[in-house]
């Protein structure tokens, strides 16, 4: 029995949690010690994360593991990907942070191409083009307080921050600012000139698996909290799902499944070819120097969100079940449109769509469901075959971690359009790799190899086999679909 415990603090757009790790009998066994709701509300036209109500919920968390016996422990912290927190020179936040969501950046692209090509940029950094990227986000900053900026802190680096007064830029999250050059393994000081930051406004960039520090529990008196060693881990939730993702040998590819559906492969080599721009693929930097090459695909924010606008609350089990009676593709959506990052109404934005294509309009909550799934499920088919495509390597096994991969009937619509095993869990797969990161970072594992052995012998993984169905003409039928509905807009 470990005498020193592992726990992850592990933060999505819609929901964070505290999850304890042990090995006990060569397993990894898992509890969850709290779970507290996120998202970000709109103030005055801007959409602003709460960071202090999560710096207080790993504090209650903390604490409550101290209340159930683990006085010492180690501390992981991951979150979504480029957001920041700017930090003054007195070490206090200067204001909220704004969700990547928000409308300040929805032109930005276009306007720094004015100055720099996409290609160039696409080169130096290897980094996909998402209006939400930090550069664009600092681009449309405000000048004042940018200038009163002493550190410029993603959302785990500063919340690691504020636990122990060390700042740095983990890497892994780091890659996401679409600022750091991937060839000099370095910020790239053209582009942050073209935004006006200094290097020096950014902290040191680390990577995962290095320790940050104490916990300063004299800075919390108010609460009764555990010895602590805060870990740098891949603070990127994205970077450790596939951490945690029990891949073994080549040819698989991984689907992180959550608000996010993050679809790729972990390579040694970046891919910045014309096609990987196209489709708009990114490098972004794994633990142990690997490249998590992968797509951005809209994920579960679409049922989320229709879930948040109907009258009636569904769980996500009852959403399956109604879509299950619908079945089949009703509708041809390219989900991974703008239009559905964050529109104010996502069932109308939906019904809107299928009206300008002149498609049946989804109404119940089945229809909307069933909707968003099928088509979630070709676009993960049409990624697994451009991402053979662009890399010449063979996928013949997709591994779904996250909490999507308990939808059992979206695994096999996956496994079935995709024509490949589709394997599923875990579920936490984040806080599986945000363990393992802080058991390597101490010694308790060798490395990545083993860590992934270990997952593999703890959970039981649920394999989907493909039914034999006319794959390609439903994917080549999608896309045209796709491609008349483009050129008529
Ligand atoms: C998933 C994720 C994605 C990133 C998006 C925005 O939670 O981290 O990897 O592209 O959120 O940060």
């Amino acid at each position: 029995v470990d005498s020193v415990s592992y726990i992850a603090v592990d933060i999505g757009a819609s929901s964070g949690r505290l999850i304890l790790g042990e090995i006990n009998n060569g397993k990894l066994e898992m509890q969850e010690i709290s779970r507290f709701a996120n998202g970000f509300t709109n103030q005055n036209g801007t959409s602003f994360w709460d960071v202090d109500h999560l710096l207080n919920q790993i504090l209650l968390g903390l604490q409550k593991a101290k209340s159930m016996g683990y006085e010492h422990c180690t501390v992981g912290i991951d979150t979504w990907a480029v957001d920041y927190v700017l930090v003054g020179s007195n070490g206090k936040r200067l204001r909220e942070a704004v969700s990547y969501r928000d409308a300040r950046t929805k032109q930005t692209i276009q306007k720094m191409e004015k100055f720099i090509p996409k290609k160039t940029i696409y080169e130096k950094t290897g980094i996909q083009f998402q209006p939400f990227n930090t550069i664009y986000q600092l681009y449309e900053e405000d000048k004042k307080l940018l200038d009163e900026t002493d550190k410029i802190l993603l959302i785990p680096d500063y919340l690691g921050y504020c636990l122990t007064g060390v700042a740095v830029t983990e890497e892994t999250n780091g890659s996401t600012t679409q600022l750091l050059n991937i060839h000099k393994h370095d910020f790239d000081e053209e582009l942050l000139g073209l935004i006006g930051v200094k290097k020096s406004q950014f902290a040191k960039l680390t990577e995962p698996g290095t320790i940050l520090g104490l916990l300063k529990k004299d800075w919390f008196p108010e609460f009764d909290l555990p010895d602590a060693e805060i870990v740098t881990v891949a603070t990127h939730d994205t970077a450790s799902a596939v951490v945690g993702t029990p891949g073994e040998g080549e040819n698989w590819a991984y689907l992180s499944s959550g608000t996010w559906s993050l679809l790729g492969i972990e390579t040694d080599i970046p891919v910045v070819s014309r096609q990987a721009l196209e489709e708009n693929y990114t490098n972004e930097w794994g633990a142990f120097k690997t490249i998590r090459f992968l797509k951005n695909i809209m994920g579960m924010w679409l049922i989320q969100e229709v879930r948040r606008i109907l009258p009636k609350n569904y769980t996500f089990p009852e959403f399956v079940e109604e879509a299950k009676k619908v079945s089949g593709f009703k509708q041809v959506v390219n989900f991974n449109d703008e239009r559905f990052l964050n529109p104010e109404n996502m069932v109308e934005e939906i019904q809107q769509y299928c009206r300008e294509t002149n498609q049946v309009v989804p109404e119940s909550a089945g229809e909307l469901a069933n909707c968003i799934y099928n088509n979630l499920a070709i676009l993960y088919s049409i990624a697994l075959d451009e991402l053979e495509q662009i890399t010449g390597n063979k996928i013949d096994r997709l591994h779904i971690v996250g909490g999507g991969s308990n939808n059992e009937w979206l695994n096999q619509l996956t496994a079935d359009l995709s024509g490949r095993n589709v394997y599923a869990g875990p579920g936490e797969a984040t806080a599986v790799g945000n363990l393992l990161m802080q058991m390597i970072a101490t010694g308790r594992l060798k490395d990545l190899k083993e860590a992934r052995a270990l997952v593999r012998e703890s959970i039981d993984l649920k394999m989907y086999r493909p039914k034999v169905i006319d794959r390609k003409t439903i994917v080549l039928k999608y896309k045209k679909a796709v491609n008349s509905m483009m050129a008529a807009k």
